[in-house]
């Protein structure tokens, strides 16, 4: 993992790095050699205790590996997952609105990744600075510190006034250290609908941490997936490719080879609906038969009856009048928000008080 200052390894198909490209990049982990999920206490004590609860549960950060990853954006490509297009094409729509009702200002970046939407507010950003003569800082913060050095190179290769600080972490131990903003502003942004994977209450604690990572006067700029008809939204999560399956497998894959584990996955099955009563998907693996599996390096074994699932993953689906007052609520009062002409997706931004 990459510290402070200290050369990166060249990525295939990206121009090689350059001194003075170096000197626009800072990247800080903040795992403390801990790799991404064992960041939080005891390696795997979130697996144990998820397991070992009725209904079983498995966070869905142990969706991310290399393989999780690569199949989550092959996901962001479905004709049947509507989210990330169209969230995309709202950013790409209305990104010179919001660099200009916030000004000049440091961008930074909750689960990052591949900050491919990120672009298109880059480059309203950076026309806003340029008119201005300043430079653009980007705050990239992602727990995969692979895909986040990857995607900041080809960054700094695009934009030649771009400067970026990569914090490799979670979003807990980062907004608790966000460093001092540069500019008279700054944004958080977190897109995608990543919020959805939180539970009412964790919501509450994240936009209580974000607002107090942030100074008054300063924004957070929000993605949210909206309620929409039923259908629409079960397709998004069962695609006629399978690649939604194969991701939500590879989470005991990703287990096995972490933990020494042995599931099988060819006796767990995908399975993901809406759930209307808790407005939100519910993504599942089920066990096709009594069976038992071990995670050796957790000296655990966990016993499934035929049928029993694993709750992988929620994604709630919001509406924006209530998103608004959540947010208000903290702090973080509205200034504007945008949506496609479907009223799928919504973009939310906010101002600390
Ligand atoms: C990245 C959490 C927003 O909930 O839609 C995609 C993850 N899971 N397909 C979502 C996901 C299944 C995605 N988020």
């Amino acid at each position: 993992m990459q510290v402070s200052n200290s050369p990166a390894p060249n990525f295939s198909g990206f121009a090689p790095e350059t001194t003075a490209m170096r000197s626009r990049l800072q990247i800080d982990n903040l795992l403390d050699g801990k790799v991404a999920s064992e960041a939080d206490g005891e390696p795997g004590a979130d697996v144990v205790c998820g397991l070992t609860q009725i209904p079983k549960t498995l966070p869905p950060k142990y969706f991310y590996d290399d393989r999780g990853s690569e199949l989550f954006e092959q996901i962001c490509e479905l004709p049947e997952y509507y989210p990330t297009r169209t969230e995309a094409a709202i950013l790409r729509r209305y990104a010179d609105d919001i660099a200009h009702l916030t000004g000049p200002a440091d961008l930074v970046e909750l689960g990052s990744g591949s900050s491919t939407k990120t672009r298109r507010l880059l480059d309203a950003y950076s026309q806003l600075h340029n008119s201005s003569n300043g430079h653009l800082a980007y705050l990239p913060i992602d727990v995969s510190g692979g895909i986040l050095e990857q995607s900041a190179y080809a960054l700094l290769d695009d934009y030649p006034t771009l400067s970026v600080r990569g914090l490799v972490g979670t979003y807990e131990r980062a907004l608790d250290r966000l460093p001092p903003t540069s500019f008279p502003t700054r944004v958080i942004l977190f897109l995608g609908s990543t919020i959805g994977n939180l539970t009412p209450n964790e919501c509450d604690e994240f936009l209580d941490r974000v607002s107090r990572a942030l100074n008054p006067g300063e924004y957070f700029l929000l993605g949210v997936d909206l309620r929409k008809p039923k259908s629409i939204l079960e397709a998004a999560y069962n695609d006629s490719q399978n690649i939604t399956a194969q991701f939500n497998l590879n989470m005991l894959s990703h287990l096995n080879s972490r933990f020494d584990g042995n599931f099988n996955l060819n006796q767990f099955q995908h399975c993901a609906f809406f759930n209307e009563k808790e407005s939100r998907i519910e993504m599942h693996l089920c066990s096709q038969k009594a069976q038992a599996a071990v995670l050796k390096n957790l000296d655990l074994t966990v016993e499934f009856a035929a049928e029993e699932t694993i709750l992988t993953e929620i994604s709630r689906k919001f509406d924006l009048d209530g998103m608004q007052a959540d947010l208000k609520n903290k702090g973080l009062s509205p200034v504007r928000s945008w949506t496609d002409e479907n009223h799928w997706f919504g973009v939310v931004l906010s101002q600390k008080q």
